[in-house]
C-alpha cells in the first residue's frame, strides 16, 4: 500500500521505523512522512526543526536513542562557546554535529530554498527508506499561553520549564494563512492508507491538522485513516502530552484522544484507533465515538515491536 504517516518527534520516529520495516517486508513503496514543524525555532541565527531532525536522524540510524533528540555521540564544543558569549538559551544545548544540520538548513533557506526542498536535500545524505515532508513551508512555531496571559515559545516552555508552568492554550500564529507543503495533499489523495503516529495529539498532530486543507484532505482520503494511541493505561509513555491535553480539556486517556480526533463518519478524521491491551476496557467508549477500536500491543520497545505495531495499523486499514 501507499502509506502516509502524520508524525511528531520521538513517538513519530519510532513509529516511522516500524512502518518502514513493515513496508519493506511487503516490497511496498516508501512511506511519505508528514512531519510537525510547530516545534521549530530560530536560535543563535539558525533554524531548528526538532521533529524533522528526530525523524531524519532515526531513519538514518544516527540518533541519540537514550536522550530522544540530537545525534548519537555528539559533543558540545560550540555550545560552550555560545554560552560564553551569552548567545542562545542557557538551558538549551546545540550539539556540534546537530549544528552542522542547522547550518546547512539555514544556508539553504537563505539561498531561497523552501523548507520542503531543504528537507529533501537533508534526506539525500542517507538512504532513509521514506520521504520526509514538513507539514507546511510557513513558519508557524507553537507558542504556549499561560494563565496570566503571557506567552512563550513551546521550546522555552518545555526545555526550560519542563512543562511545569500550567498552559491554558497552544497557538500557532500564522497557521490560518499557511498552506500544506508541496506534495502533502497529493500524497494523501493518492494514498491507500493514512496513519497517525502515536505522537503528541496537541503539539505534534494538532498543528499538522490545523494547516488549512490537511484535515479536509484526510476526510476525503480514498483509504482508511488509522491512528495509534500515544496514551497507554491513562499515562503518556514519555513527554508532556498529559499536560497539553488537560490544557485543552481532554482527559489523558486513549478514548478521550479518539474523541478529540473524532470519527470520519462524523466530523472527525479517524476510521480506526489502535489502543493498548491495558486499555481494552475502553474499546466500547471508542466505538461510541464512531471510531472502530482495535486492541494491539502499543509499546515500541524495539524495532520488532515497532514493526509489529505498524503491521497492526496496516491490518486495521485492510492491508
Ligand atoms: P515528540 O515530538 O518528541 O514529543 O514526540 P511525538 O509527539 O512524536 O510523540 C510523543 C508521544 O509519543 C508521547 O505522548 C508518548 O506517549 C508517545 N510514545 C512514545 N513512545 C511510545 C510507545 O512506545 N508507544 C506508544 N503508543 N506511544 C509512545
Ligand atoms: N530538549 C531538551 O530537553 N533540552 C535541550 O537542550 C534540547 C536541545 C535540542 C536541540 C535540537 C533539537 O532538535 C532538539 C532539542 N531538544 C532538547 C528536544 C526538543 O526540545 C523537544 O523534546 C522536542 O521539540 C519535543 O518534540
Ligand atoms: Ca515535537
Amino acid at each position: 500500500p501507499r502509506v502516509v504517516v502524520l508524525a511528531g518527534g520521538v513517538g513519530g520516529s519510532r513509529f516511522a521505523l516500524g512502518v518502514r520495516a513493515a513496508l519493506q517486508r511487503r516490497s511496498a513503496p516508501e512511506p511519505t512522512l508528514v512531519v510537525n514543524t510547530g516545534d521549530d525555532v530560530w536560535l543563535s541565527g539558525v533554524r531548528l526543526q526538532p521533529d524533522i531532525d528526530s525523524i531524519l536522524y532515526a531513519l538514518a540510524g544516527v540518533n541519540d536513542t537514550a536522550r530522544g533528540w540530537g545525534r548519537e555521540g555528539d559533543t558540545e564544543r560550540v555550545n560552550h562557546e555560545l554560552q560564553a558569549w551569552g548567545a542562545g538559551w542557557p538551558w538549551f544545548t546545540l550539539g556540534d554535529l546537530d549544528l552542522g544540520t542547522h547550518l546547512a538548513r539555514t544556508g539553504w533557506l537563505r539561498d531561497g530554498l523552501t523548507p520542503t526542498r531543504v528537507a529533501a536535500k537533508l534526506s539525500e545524505r542517507w538512504p532513509l527508506g521514506a520521504r520526509i515532508l514538513p507539514m507546511t513551508d510557513a513558519e508557524v512555531d507553537t507558542w504556549v499561553v499561560l494563565a496570566d496571559g503571557s506567552r512563550m515559545h513551546f521550546q522555552e516552555w518545555w526545555t526550560r520549564h519542563r512543562a511545569h508552568l500550567e498552559p491554558v492554550a497552544f497557538e500557532n500564529p500564522g497557521i490560518d494563512a499557511a498552506s500544506p507543503a508541496t506534495g502533502v495533499l497529493e500524497a494523501i489523495a493518492e494514498s491507500d492508507v493514512v496513519l497517525l503516529a502515536p505522537s503528541n495529539p496537541v503539539v505534534s498532530i494538532g498543528p499538522i491538522l490545523d494547516v488549512p486543507g490537511i484535515r479536509d484532505a484526510l476526510r476525503a482520503a480514498p483509504g482508511a485513516v488509522v491512528g495509534v494511541s500515544p496514551i497507554i493505561g491513562g499515562k503518556v509513555v514519555r513527554g508532556m502530552a498529559d499536560v497539553c491535553l488537560s490544557a485543552i480539556g481532554v482527559d489523558t486517556s486513549a478514548a478521550a484522544v479518539a474523541g478529540l480526533y473524532g470519527a470520519r463518519a462524523g466530523s472527525g478524521i479517524l476510521d480506526s484507533w489502535l489502543i493498548a491491551e491495558e486499555d481494552a476496557d475502553l474499546a466500547s467508549a471508542v466505538d461510541a465515538v464512531g471510531v472502530r477500536a482495535v486492541v494491539a500491543p502499543l509499546w515500541m520497545t524495539d524495532a520488532a515491536a515497532s514493526a509489529a505495531l505498524a503491521n497492526a495499523a496496516l491490518a486495521a486499514a485492510g492491508f
